[in-house]
């Protein structure tokens, strides 16, 4: 079957179109997007996403997660014995006639970091919304559901992989609870968009309802460009551990307390934000750490901090090495703090676990990138993404594209559309390969 679709390609124009208008909404004056979960901007960009499908013909879905999708049924056909595998429960509880298939998810997310890049997400799902278009204007008839996701708030502004980990059941209160972007913006963000804890954690679907997720991302490094190469095909994708570190000093007056007599809370923080980026390139050459922020208390020019919160992040490739790297850094903190006199109070914020991607999947790309004539190369994800909430249920798989100049989380993010075209034919042609059986 997939033979025979060999030469069907996207329609780029039309892809460009939606990209483009998404790219507008939410709009940054330096070329990027400010779009974080559940922000007005990036509930006016779902708005727009389900119009778009709606006047695609395809069929619009939600969840108690808020991930929002475009969904392209089996054509209707008899299918006996074993080839039927039950349909998720919304699809028998929705009286859809449809016979009994599973799903295959194509998608990314539409949210964005605070004043992010156009790409990062947005290609994705710009991507997976035309293959589906495409299998529907052509009228190819497959084996599975498909479905073009965006989902919730992948980019961790409130909790990190949210609806992707909601989907797949592996969410859990205590997630809901502490998390890294602060338990009032989840419950204020979840309000402005109709959900709550128990709409989030109702969001699962059965386990055997899902045949794979594929997704298409940009790169966001330089290894594709450096190389001249067009597709990458992600191996795996890096674990991400977060915690929040409190230095707890004493506010004091900046000028009459002399240097010696004070207990500067942004001397520990500062030193551990030093000494940690030493360690982590000295002894955990293939893991990062990232101190993303921190907020002085109280935060004036006259009074000596009394208090530095700090985010911090740190990914690893390999799971063992994770509770290394998490003790060393607890420890170094630690250390830092009692230099200075402080206290130091520590908030852990949640982990995703590091994942492999599926060989069958993997094989399927590269074929697809054989047939389309595009140099491709298997690269490891040092940014983490969807996939990994999915990968322990069913078979993952991912694929990037050149990056200009690696940049991404900033508006000089940018890939050229020749690259985006690439990728949403590979795209194309590995849904047919999976899809048609
Ligand atoms: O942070 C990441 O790695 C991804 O962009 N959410
Ligand atoms: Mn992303
Ligand atoms: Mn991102």
């Amino acid at each position: 079957m997939a033979e025979s679709f060999s030469t069907l390609r996207i329609n780029p124009d039309r892809m460009l179109d939606s990209f483009t208008q998404l790219a507008s909404i939410a709009a940054t004056a330096d070329g990027g997007v400010n779009r974080p979960t559940f922000s007005e901007a990036h509930l006016a960009v779902r708005k727009w996403f389900r119009e778009e499908i709606e006047k695609s013909g395809l069929e619009f879905r939600t969840d108690g997660a808020g991930n929002h999708s475009a969904f392209l049924p089996v054509i209707a056909r008899s299918l006996k014995g074993d080839e039927a595998i039950l349909n998720s429960r919304q699809e028998i509880a929705s009286g859809q006639r449809t016979p009994l298939a599973m799903t295959l998810l194509i998608g990314s997310h539409l949210d964005s970091v605070p004043n992010g890049g156009r790409f990062d997400g947005a290609l994705g799902v710009m991507a997976a919304l035309e293959v589906l278009k495409t299998v529907k204007e052509n009228r190819i008839n497959l084996k599975l559901n498909l479905e073009a996701i965006d989902f919730t708030d992948e980019e961790g502004t409130l909790v990190g992989l949210l609806g992707s980990a909601a989907l797949a059941g592996h969410l859990s209160q205590k997630d809901l609870t502490s998390p890294r972007g602060g338990r009032e913006h989840l419950i204020e963000g979840m309000m402005r968009a109709g959900l709550s804890d128990a709409s989030m954690l109702s969001a699962a679907r059965p386990k055997d309802s899902l045949a794979g997720y594929l997704e298409l991302h940009i790169e966001q490094g330089r290894r594709l460009e450096r190389a001249g190469i067009e597709i990458g095909i992600v191996s795996a994708i890096v674990g991400i551990w977060s915690y929040r570190l409190s230095f707890l000093g004493r506010a004091d007056h900046a000028g009459s307390t002399t240097m010696d007599d004070r207990l500067d809370a942004s001397l520990g923080a500062s030193a551990f934000t030093l000494a940690a980026r030493e360690m982590v390139m000295k002894d955990f050459p293939n893991c990062v750490v990232n101190v993303g922020k921190m907020d002085f208390a109280p935060g004036a020019f006259n009074i000596v901090p009394a208090r530095v919160d700090l985010a911090l992040e740190f990914r690893s490739p390999n799971e063992d090495e994770f509770n290394r790297l998490n003790a060393a850094l607890l420890d170094l903190a630690e250390k830092e703090a009692a230099r200075f006199g402080l206290e130091l109070k520590v908030e852990f914020l949640g982990k995703h676990s590091p994942s492999i991607m599926n060989e069958n999947v993997c094989t399927a790309f590269a074929t697809a990138c054989d047939n389309l004539n595009l140099t491709h190369v298997s690269l490891s994800s040092g940014a983490g993404h969807d996939g990994q909430s999915l990968s322990d249920l069913c078979p993952v798989g991912m694929i990037f594209v050149p990056s200009v100049d690696g940049a991404s989380h900033s508006p000089r993010e940018f890939t050229k559309w020749e690259d985006c075209v690439n990728g949403a034919n590979v795209l194309l042609q590995t849904t047919l390969r999976l899809a048609a059986g």
